[in-house]
């Protein structure tokens, strides 16, 4: 019907020529049907990636915290409970885009620090592997990124200058078509260093709030979308890493909810976790270790409460922000062709930031400041003071939220989100590394609501976006031999099939962990970066099926066990580039 209404809109040309025409037109339209049609089973992909939020902090892993879209995405998808990241932004950031080892994609550290020399620990993303990015867009993708990037060697710069002199690791020039976001590890979210839209470092200008911007520039990137191709997203979002940043309404909604205490709400969450199931009998509630006091003893319970508000109202932005990407897609009619996949870095953050001690009064100099215009790129990671003129302040009693302040939650209220397990980022024990995996995809996965228990780890999601796409990982890329994936698709888990995965590694600074099958082995170092005969000793070993929550070291009684798996943790790090260790050598 619709060829022969062409047709009759070209009557002034001869029957044969209409014929022609006709019949020409009518090929060419079947052939570019034919290519929609291609075109369409390719799924759009969007990648969500959060920063040092743990693995109770979303409504449907156990929290309080008000999260209705991310239950949404996960009661018409699946949860994944046993799925795991590196304990540590840089790492997981490179397994997730890579699909390797964070070592062996150079990436064994942090790229904000000095780099090494070995070549696990260049810490500048290995120009060896490839990213998601990279393969989706030579097949045709539009590629975008919006948020945290964390891959690019910045060696401890100091200033813009020296972080633009190379920019052949920015996301760009790493397979981004488009990039809104920032370089650096840690930053304000009020005016953040290392800002960038494109490949040009940007001011924030006024009223600027970090993840409100990702979630606009996110949906921005969704409704100008060319129709016709699909279109990978990774949105990786800064909340809820520290310094604490919110605007005060959004603190206010979580105002008193914090008053009953870390010891409490870890069993509150606990008993929620065991209701929706996303953990079973067989966790234990770990005990609270003595280097957090008991809430009735703390001394500061206003200043507490308010920094797990602060926390609690940056993962509710966030989670409002992901609400309005879902409404872009509905609105653009994409969501039923799209994956989208929730996860988050590494574990709740124990890291003091300074509030070990009490906070200082403001000096006379201090409160002088003068202030400095919105519209000047940011020349430093941490201003001494706001562009307002504000001494930014830290320690014991500032309260978290405005600009002018800079604390973390630390371990006290980190141990919450971690529940119900043990330690936290950076540490390999379960507290550091596991993550909620959430999988949506109207049109892919039809066991909607479900919990998965298949073991999973970031490594899995480049070749999960493969095989989606229907793109394979090469040999070679840029002319740079590539090395073989180490991850599996979790395609087949999507219609409940067992994933056949032989083992798991982890190494970040000194920390190191296998798992094969149900059995962990695990071990701590007494300072970070440092390695002891007695740090080599240190092995604990547990059998995650009886005890997901590492509560019973069972090294003392299965020795053999020990050794065999240590001895392959040690042959896997020196294959993965985890060792040498670039410390004390
Ligand atoms: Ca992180």
């Amino acid at each position: 019907m619709k060829y022969s209404r062409t047709a009759f809109k070209i009557g002034s040309v001869s029957a044969l020529g209409l014929l022609t025409l006709t019949l020409a037109e009518s090929c060419q339209n079947q052939s570019n049907t034919k290519a929609r049609k291609q075109q369409k089973k390719q799924p759009n992909i969007i990648v969500i990636m959060a920063d040092d939020i743990g693995y109770s902090d979303i409504g449907c892993f156990g929290s309080e915290i008000k999260t209705p879209n991310l239950d949404r995405l996960a009661s018409n998808g699946i949860r994944f409970t046993q799925f795991y990241n590196t304990a540590r932004s840089s790492p997981s950031r490179a397994s997730l885009l890579t699909g390797l080892y964070p070592h062996q994609s150079a990436m064994g550290h942090l790229a904000t620090r000095p780099l090494y020399e070995e070549p696990g620990y260049l810490d500048d993303l290995s120009k060896s592997s490839v990213t998601i990015a990279e393969l989706l867009k030579e097949s045709g993708y539009s590629t975008y990124m919006t948020g945290k990037w964390h891959l690019y060697g910045m060696n401890n710069a100091t200033s813009v200058e020296e972080l633009a002199a190379d920019k052949s690791n920015w996301p760009q020039q790493r397979g981004f078509d488009h990039f809104f976001g920032n370089l650096s590890g840690s930053c304000s979210y009020w005016d953040p260093y290392t800002l960038v839209s494109a490949n040009t470092f940007i001011p924030p200008g006024e009223g600027f709030y970090y993840t409100n911007a990702i979630s606009d520039t996110t949906v921005k990137y969704i409704r100008e979308h060319p129709s016709g191709k699909p279109f990978f997203i990774y949105v990786a979002y800064y909340a809820a890493h520290w310094p604490l940043h919110a605007p005060e309404s959004e603190i206010e909604k979580y105002k008193g909810m914090y008053d009953i205490g870390w010891d409490s709400l870890r069993v509150l969450r606990y008993n929620r976790q065991m209701e929706l199931g996303v953990i079973n009998d067989k966790n234990k509630l770990t005990d609270r270790p003595e280097t957090i006091i008991a809430w009735e003893d703390e001394p500061m319970k206003e200043w507490q409460a308010r920094r797990m508000e602060t926390y609690a109202a940056m993962i509710d932005i966030m989670d409002q922000g992901i609400g309005r990407i879902i409404k872009a897609l509905e609105e653009k009619g994409e969501l039923d062709n799209t994956i989208i996949l929730y996860m988050q870095d590494n574990g709740g953050c124990s890291e003091p930031v300074l509030t070990n001690k009490l906070a200082e009064p403001l000096t006379e100099a201090q409160k002088m400041l003068k202030p400095f215009p919105y519209d000047q790129v940011l020349p430093a990671r941490k201003p001494e003071y706001t562009r307002e003129g504000n001494f930014i302040r830290s320690g014991r009693g500032v309260m978290a939220g405005p600009a002018d302040s800079w604390v973390a939650y630390g371990e006290d209220w980190a141990n919450v989100s971690n529940t119900p397990f043990r330690l936290y980022k950076s540490f390999v024990h379960e507290g550091g590394i596991k993550t909620p995996l959430i999988a949506y995809w109207p049109a892919g996965i039809k066991s909607k609501g479900t919990i998965n228990n298949e073991v999973g780890h970031l490594i899995d999601i480049m070749p999960t976006c493969l095989e989606i796409a229907g793109v394979k990982y090469p040999e070679e890329f840029n002319g740079a031999k590539i090395k073989p994936l180490e991850g599996l698709s979790l395609v087949p888990a999507f219609t409940n099939k067992k994933l056949d995965r032989e083992f798991l590694f982890w190494e970040h600074e000194g920390n190191r962990a296998i798992r094969i099958d149900n059995w962990k082995l695990v071990s701590r170092v007494k300072t970070p970066m440092e390695f002891t005969p007695e740090d080599e000793n240190a092995w604990e070993l547990y059998d995650l099926d009886k005890d997901p929550s590492e509560t019973v070291n069972l090294a003392g009684k299965y020795p053999e066990k020990v050794k065999n798996m240590s001895a392959r943790w040690e042959e896997e790090a020196i294959r993965i580039q985890a060792k040498p260790w670039p410390w004390n050598k």
